[in-house]
Order: structure tokens, then sequence, then C-alpha cells
């Protein structure tokens, strides 16, 4: 039995893959609602496949608790968010969750960490409790790290081909959970220790997170000197050697803008090209709204309700509002500024005159600020044909004048 624990975005398709791929499995997670939605196959996602995944993991036998119950191989697929001052990782969830298998967990089992975690969790924060409810680390308990490297948008295809990383004290544990992996899992599966695998993590999106700061800061600078950021790019990308991301209105998700500064955290004195990426990509939404007032001054316009920000997910063709750059521009200029919301991917009202027809939020609108590139405005350009478009994603050439970063 392997009991994964945690339903969220990683949890759960790592569950049902699992499952869909003939392995007994328990998803476990705290809240009931979310429990009874998937028993009841309620939940329907936008995540390409996963409903397919679903299905035959049903078919598997796939059952869903709030509870953890007793298995052999445990999996952690909880939320590690940040401690805003400290910069420092809160592990309270991951402990938790810990604490809860422990509870149930027979001698022998194997638990897996896959969420997030700074380096150093596990021997911290994780490792003592297995004493503390009566095991003998290593002997009747073993703990390992795994985490994904998914993308939401496409986290079917890259759970199966994705390279990945598992970090294990025991060769023999690292082994065991490789083979697990590997019932999915089609890419490179490489065995280290646990404090490599949890740095590796943090790396790999610390590297992407300074990468996109230097094509943010590449952004200012054009925009100082009236040269074209995205010509620039495009040209220096020919070398072989040379790929700079591409600049845009701010770093979200719950990982690029979360993972670097679990490094500035716990090496602050050191880490300091870490720290002014992550300065420079949260400026970005503060750059986006003073170039969003020279427009409405250069326009005429001084009605901020004249103003439509297009997109309040983190990224395009996502659900997902966590860290997003329009929400932290809507922190700047607060709930009462005037400006007009809508994203097609967001059906709940979470901010103030946010709409939930393209039609009338354009009806209502003459400049559109494209904070979030969706296919939906992609498809839709016609009805951006009289409209003054400030695109932050440099995925459209239209309007009857064109703004970008
Ligand atoms: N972004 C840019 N410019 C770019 C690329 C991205 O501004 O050229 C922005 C996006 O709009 C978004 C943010 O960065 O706001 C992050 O988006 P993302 O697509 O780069 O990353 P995530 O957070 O969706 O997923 C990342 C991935 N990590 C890497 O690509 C190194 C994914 O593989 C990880 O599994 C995931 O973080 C995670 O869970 O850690």
């Amino acid at each position: 039995m392997i009991n994964v624990v945690g339903m969220g975005y990683i949890g759960l398709p790592t569950a049902l893959m699992l499952a869909s791929s003939g392995q007994e499995v328990t998803g476990t997670d705290s809240n009931d609602k979310v429990v009874e939605q998937l028993n009841t196959r309620q939940i329907n996602s936008d995540e390409k496949n996963l409903n397919d995944v679903f299905d035959k993991a049903i078919s598997n036998d796939i059952s869903f608790t709030n509870h953890c119950v007793k298995a052999n191989i445990y999996i952690v697929a909880v939320p590690t968010p940040f401690d805003k001052t400290t910069k420092k990782i809160d592990p309270a969830f991951v402990i938790q969750a810990v604490k809860d298998v422990l509870l149930v967990a027979p001698k022998g089992a194997i638990v897996v960490i896959e969420s997030t975690i700074s380096p150093g969790t596990i021997k911290n924060h994780i490792k003592p409790l297995a004493t503390q409810f009566g095991f003998t680390l290593g002997g009747n308990i073993h703990f390992a790290h795994a985490p994904e490297r998914i993308i939401p948008g496409n986290m079917i295809y890259e759970l199966q081909h994705n390279s990945r990383t598992i970090g294990a004290d025991e060769k023999s544990v690292g082994e065991q959970i490789k083979a697990l992996y590997s019932s999915f899992c089609q890419g490179d599966i490489i065995l280290t220790d646990i404090e490599t695998a949890e740095m590796t993590k943090v790396v790999e999106n610390t590297y992407r997170d300074i990468n996109i700061a230097f094509a943010n800061e590449l952004a200012k600078i054009c925009h100082i000197n009236g040269l074209d950021v995205y010509e620039i790019i495009k040209i220096a990308n020919k070398h072989p050697r040379v790929n700079i991301l591409q600049p845009g209105p701010g770093v979200g998700g719950h990982c690029i803008s979360v993972d670097p500064w679990f490094l500035v955290g716990d090496y602050s004195d050191t880490a300091k090209l870490t720290k002014a990426a992550r300065e420079i990509n949260d400026s970005m939404p503060a750059f986006v709204l003073d170039r969003t007032k020279t427009i409405m001054a250069e326009n005429g316009v001084t009605d901020n309700s004249r103003v439509g920000i297009y997109g309040l997910t983190y990224k395009e063709n996502v659900n997902d509002v966590r860290e997003s750059p329009t929400l932290q521009l809507h922190d700047i200029v607060g709930e009462d500024y005037g400006f007009a919301y809508y994203d097609p991917y967001i059906g709940r009202d979470i901010v103030k005159r946010q709409y939930h027809d393209l039609d009338k939020f354009l009806a209502n609108t003459d400049i559109i600020v494209i904070m979030t590139a969706h296919n939906e405005i992609l498809e839709n350009v016609n009805k951006l044909a009289d409209k003054i478009v400030f695109d932050t994603r440099n995925k459209l050439n239209v309007g009857r004048k064109t703004y970008k970063l």
C-alpha cells in the first residue's frame, strides 16, 4: 500500500499516476470536503489528461481518506510556505503530516517527502520525530526526499517524462523508491543523499528565478534606451550557450517565487545574487503600474475604471493565483483603486470590480493590460482591435495602440 498525504497540486497527480500504474494507493487529505469530492469523482481538473488518469486510478481502486492509513510507503506532498519576515521555510505542514504518518506507520515503513523543502529540513525537523514516535531511524523507519519538477499545465506528461532525483540515506531505500517511481516515470531517476536532493530542487527554481530577473532587468534597461528587449533576447539566444528567459509583469506561483527565499533565509550573508533577483522580480508589478499610469496620461485616460487588467492567475492557462503578479499589483493600488479585472479561469470574485465575461470587460474599458496570456485572449485578439493594449507578455500584436514592457 502507498499512502499519499496531501491531495493538492502535486499529491493528487502523483497518487493518481501511482494507482493508474497498478499500485495500491490511498490518497489522504485533512480537508473533508476535498476527500468527499475525490471519493465522488467531483474533481474535474484543467490539467491535460488528468481526468483520464483519474478514471484509470479509480478502476484500480484508489481510495481517499481524511486520515493516514497503514502503508509500506508514505509520500508527503503538503505545502511548504516561507515565513515572510525571516524568509525561512515554515515546515509546520510537513512536520504535522509526518507526525500523522508516524502515528499509524508500521515498522519498516519508508516516508518520502515530495514537498519542496530547504536544505537540512529533513535532518533538523523530520528525522528527530522518529525517536519521538518510538521508531529507530534507519532501522525500522526510513526517510527519503523525492522533489518533483512538474509544471502546472503539463503535469501528467512531465510526471511521466521528466527525470527525477531521489535522496536517501540508505542505498537500498533509494533503490526501493526508485523502483516505485519507475512504475510511471520514464525519465532518468538519479539517486543521491537527502541534503543534496533538497538543495538541488531549490537550486533549479532559483536558477530560473535569476534568469527571469536578468530578463526583467534587461526590460527596464531597454525601456530607458528605447531598444526592443524581445529582439535583443531573441538574437542573443541564437548563441549556442545563451538562453535568456522572457521578461514579464513579475514572478508568481508557489515555487519560483518562494524557493529562492529559502536560500536567502538560510544564507543571508552569502545569497546576494539570489536576493537581488527576488527583489528585481518582485519590483515588476510596480514597474507595470508606473507604465500603466504613463500610458493613461499619454492617451488622456483619467478614469481608473477604464483600465482593464486581464489575468489574475500567475501564468497562462492555469487557475492558480498564488503569488500572482496581478495580485501583487492589486495589493499595491488597494482594492478601491478602480481598475477592472478579468480572468477566464477565476469564476469566483477575489477582487473588487472583477468581470466574468470577456465582452462585458472589454465593453467597459479602454486600456487593456495583459498580465496573463491565456489562450482565450490569443483566440480573441480581434476584440482588442480598437483598444489601447499594454502587453506585458509580448504575446499579442494588436490594438489601435500597443505597448510592451
Ligand atoms: N515567468 C516569466 N518569464 C519566463 C518564465 C516564467 O516571467 O520566461 C514567470 C511566469 O509567468 C510565472 C513564474 O515566472 O509567473 C513561474 O512560472 P514557471 O512556469 O517558470 O514555473 P512554475 O512555478 O509553474 O513551475 C516551476 C518549474 N520549475 C522550473 O522550471 C525550474 C517546475 O518544473 C517545478 O516543478 C515547479 O516550479 C515547482 O513545483 O517547483
